[in-house]
């Protein structure tokens, strides 16, 4: 066994919650970056004694521990090969469209599967060497799949939960990986397995008992040592009150005003907000826009669509063909509909701090998230946040995981051109009245599961799995 350090609490997960910047007198320095993972885990990080271990971005090797806005943060480095084969390679070309339905062709390479057991073994190691005796260590999602049971192996002692943020596929699509009882076995050196759905849950325990030839009843798994696993869903949300109270702040309603302006005040915004990624269905979403313009629903004097798309994973190839294919379609779009000084659709590829996000929000009458396949979707749940009045539609896809708990949401298959299209003309042509009570609901559930709940029931549950081992980790 691996001698322990000093952490009761260990987060490991791919990026650290932090981006490099260049300090006033130009040394590089780092800020925390404002994820609602970091804001729900940075209370019980600091009254933990906790640690996050994770890759800082960039190819930077000699690293040393450091702390940012209170959290003990652990830097991995990544070398060029590594960022390569183990992230663009095997996670974003491999794992990432398998685990989203196949909505592109997952590519199989064995030195990236090679890569992919290096670089988790050394998350692993370097969690060992940080976490305390009887510590709890909370691995997240597809890109450190193996670490759970690296970790075991070094460290029998810990208690170990693993969150997916992703989807997890149907049994009939996970086979298809070469590597897939790896990647099980991987999982199951977690004490607690969490996904965004209760269907994910039941699809990894399904596939645990196929392949693996595991015992299981309902939620457990069991394993010959005498161990149980258990698998459940926790859907992760967002920081409600911080998206509420930003909202309704001056400068955020003023910007808000000056958007709407600037897009030629028209009677109806819509808007989408998304990485740039082929799972996210930007494409269809604005092509029925696009029609619904042509066939003479709407008018461009009327209705305008603001497309905010966030560069992502630039490097593998498929995100490169993804932009030239939206990008020529609001291209097409613009020539063919717009008229001087508007267009129909005004495309942003860009990010943006969280305060233009919340005035994009507050600006938009109708929000539309159509992703082909979605973990859960927070872009969704903030827009929700954001409605202070209570005005405002939501267009949401079946297939993101927030569909399960948004059911007052304009609900499509984002497959369905036609059935898009309907669903959107609907939206715009709501009344106050009937969108109200749609939000109230919306916003009641937000407000009452929001992320520091999430974090407190994964925590919680992981402490309840084996009461006796391990120490507990304080609210
Ligand atoms: P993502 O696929 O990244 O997350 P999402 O849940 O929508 O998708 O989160 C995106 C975040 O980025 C949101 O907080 C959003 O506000 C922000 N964002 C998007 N565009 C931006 C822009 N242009 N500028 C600034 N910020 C922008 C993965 C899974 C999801 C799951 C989350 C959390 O794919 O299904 O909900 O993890 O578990």
């Amino acid at each position: 066994m691996a001698s322990p350090g000093s952490s009761d609490l260990v987060i490991v997960a791919n990026r650290l919650p932090v981006d490099r910047i260049e300090n006033p007198d130009g040394s590089p320095g780092w800020r925390t970056s404002p994820g609602g993972l970091v804001s729900a885990l940075e209370p019980v990080l600091r009254a933990n004694d906790g640690t996050w271990i994770g890759w800082p971005g960039g190819t930077e090797s000699d690293l040393e521990p450091f702390e940012a806005d209170g959290m003990d943060l652990v830097p991995m480095a990544m070398s060029a090969r590594e960022i390569e084969e183990f992230y663009e390679g095997f996670s974003n070309a491999t794992l990432w469209p398998l685990y989203h339905d196949v909505v592109e062709k997952p590519l199989f390479h064995r030195e990236w599967f090679d890569t992919y057991v290096e670089v988790n073994q050394r998350f692993a190691e370097r969690a060992a060497e940080v976490a305390a005796e009887g510590a709890t260590v909370w691995v997240h999602d597809y890109q450190l799949q193996l670490v759970p049971s690296m970790l075991r192996e070094l460290r029998p002692d810990l208690r170990i939960g693993f969150y997916l943020h992703i989807p997890f596929p149907p049994a009939e699509l996970f086979q298809q990986l070469p590597w897939r009882r790896q990647l099980l076995e991987g999982l199951l050196g977690a004490d607690l397995v969490g996904f965004q759905l209760s269907g994910a849950a039941q699809n990894f325990v399904r596939l645990v008992r196929q392949r693996v030839g595991h015992k299981t009843h309902r939620d457990l798994v069991y394993l010959p040592d005498g161990r149980t696993v258990r698998a459940a869903a926790f859907p992760i949300s967002i920081d409600f009150n911080l998206y509420a109270d930003l909202a309704q702040t001056e400068g955020v309603a003023a910007r808000a005003e000056e958007i709407r302006e600037a897009v030629g005040n028209p009677s109806k915004v819509f808007l989408g907000v998304d990485r740039l990624d082929y799972t996210k269905g930007i494409y269809a979403r604005l092509r029925a826009f696009g029609e619904l313009i042509a066939d003479g629903h709407l008018d461009v004097e009327d209705a305008v669509f603001v497309q905010v798309a966030t560069p992502s994973r630039e490097q593998v190839e498929q995100y490169r063909i993804l932009r030239d294919d939206i990008e020529r379609l609001v291209g097409r779009i613009n020539g063919d509909l717009g008229k001087i000084g508007r267009p129909a659709i005004h495309y942003l590829h860009a990010s943006y701090p969280r305060e233009e996000m919340a005035a994009l929000f507050r600006a938009a009458d109708i929000m539309v998230v159509t992703p082909l396949r979605d973990g859960m979707n927070l872009v969704a749940k903030e827009y929700v946040a954001c409605c202070h009045d209570d005005l405002g539609a939501l267009v949401l896809s079946e297939f993101a995981g927030a569909a399960e708990e948004l059911r007052q949401a304009w609900l499509i298959n984002p497959y369905d051109i036609n059935g898009m299209k309907s669903a959107l003309l609907d939206a715009y042509r709501t009344d106050e009245r009937e969108a109200s009570r749609r939000m109230k609901a919306m916003r009641k559930t937000v407000r009452q599961h929001d992320v520091a709940a999430w974090a407190d029931s994964f925590l919680a549950e992981l402490a309840a799995v084996r009461p006796s081992h391990g120490k507990s980790v304080r609210p």
